[in-house]
């Protein structure tokens, strides 16, 4: 593990332009903030997509075209707290769908954590965790003969380029049956006064997010940045849909990883690319979706149209 991230940190920061890449954000500091980001008031997205899950649950189910008397498995990709799920899970079990909910995430205490809130909260409910990597419990559960329904909420997506997103999704469709459904949410194109402050927050909350990278490097690297001398700044390209996070040196100054055994140079303003939040409309995820075995079928989205949740086909 810390092999593959030395790996990916040396090659990142020897890149030109430099580069970081999001998915290390997430430490136990890094989930604590993300948690916080969350609830922050300029964070529009958890809100619009949980204004779905609570006010539109029964387009959301309609749309899902399940049948009452067919058993089938709900696999949330990323778990998390579950927050907007368990709106769905509540309405699904009062109309006495038979399903078992399949959280699949890399945190085993965010799993535990959910396992036994719902256990509480949503007694009947049949929940089976599991850790690990997607794709590798994907493979695991195909011999299953039960319809599945995958959620990919959030606009976890957007942390992918284009391409990669593409991938991902033939991906998850190699591990499905035809018939089988994927419950896609995504952060919609909207203006750039609406977009940049939930990447830059009044509280300062996503720059600490950002900048817990080099925090990470610190520690687990041996590594000597200063982080009073790097700034968040984000950026949005509202043609594109395309928010970007960058970490900007103040000064011109000299950074050395002990564990990499290299020192690395900064300019005064030049900036270290650590993230990528697309935005999409109908045609980006239609493209997309294009050279993958998903047909569309519709889409919900809240009360706002900041957020939308594509409903895909098998
Ligand atoms: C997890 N992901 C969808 C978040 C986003 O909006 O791109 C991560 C995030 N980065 C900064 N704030 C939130």
């Amino acid at each position: 593990m810390i092999d593959i991230f030395k790996k990916e940190i040396k090659q990142g920061l020897e890149s030109n332009p430099k580069t970081l890449p999001s998915k290390y954000f997430y430490n136990k500091k890094g989930d604590a903030l993300f948690v916080e980001i969350m609830n922050l008031p300029e964070y529009y997205l958890t809100r619009s997509e949980l204004d779905i899950f609570q006010n539109k649950t029964q387009e959301l189910i309609t749309a899902l075209q399940l049948n009452v008397n067919t058993h089938f498995e709900l696999i949330e990709l990323g778990a998390g707290d579950g927050l907007k799920t368990k709106k769905l899970l509540s309405t699904l079990n009062k109309q006495n769908y038979k399903f078992d909910y399949l959280p699949i995430d890399i945190s085993l205490n965010a799993l535990n954590l959910l396992k036994k809130d719902l256990l509480g909260t949503l007694p009947d409910v049949s929940v089976k965790t599991q850790q690990g990597d997607y794709f590798e419990i994907l493979a695991s559960l195909k011999q299953s003969n039960k319809p599945k329904v995958i959620l990919f909420l959030g606009s976890n997506i957007g942390n992918m380029n284009d391409e990669k997103a593409e991938q991902f999704i033939y991906n998850l469709g190699a591990n499905l049956k035809p018939g089988d459904k994927l419950l896609l949410g995504v952060d919609l194109i909207k203006s750039k006064d609406i977009v940049l402050p939930a990447y830059n927050d009044e509280k300062g909350i996503t720059a600490q997010f950002n900048l817990n990278l080099l925090e990470r490097i610190n520690q687990e690297l041996d590594g000597d940045f200063n982080l009073n001398k790097f700034k968040h700044q984000p950026e949005y390209n509202e043609t594109q849909g395309i928010a970007k996070s960058f970490i900007v040196s103040t000064a011109n100054q000299t950074v050395n990883i002990k564990a990499i055994g290299a020192s690395y140079n900064f300019e005064a303003g030049e900036k270290i690319h650590t993230e990528i939040s697309r935005k999409y409309n109908d045609a980006l995820i239609k493209n997309i979706i294009s050279n993958t075995d998903f047909a569309l079928d519709t889409k919900i989205l809240d009360s706002k149209k900041y957020f939308a949740d594509y409903i895909l086909t098998r």
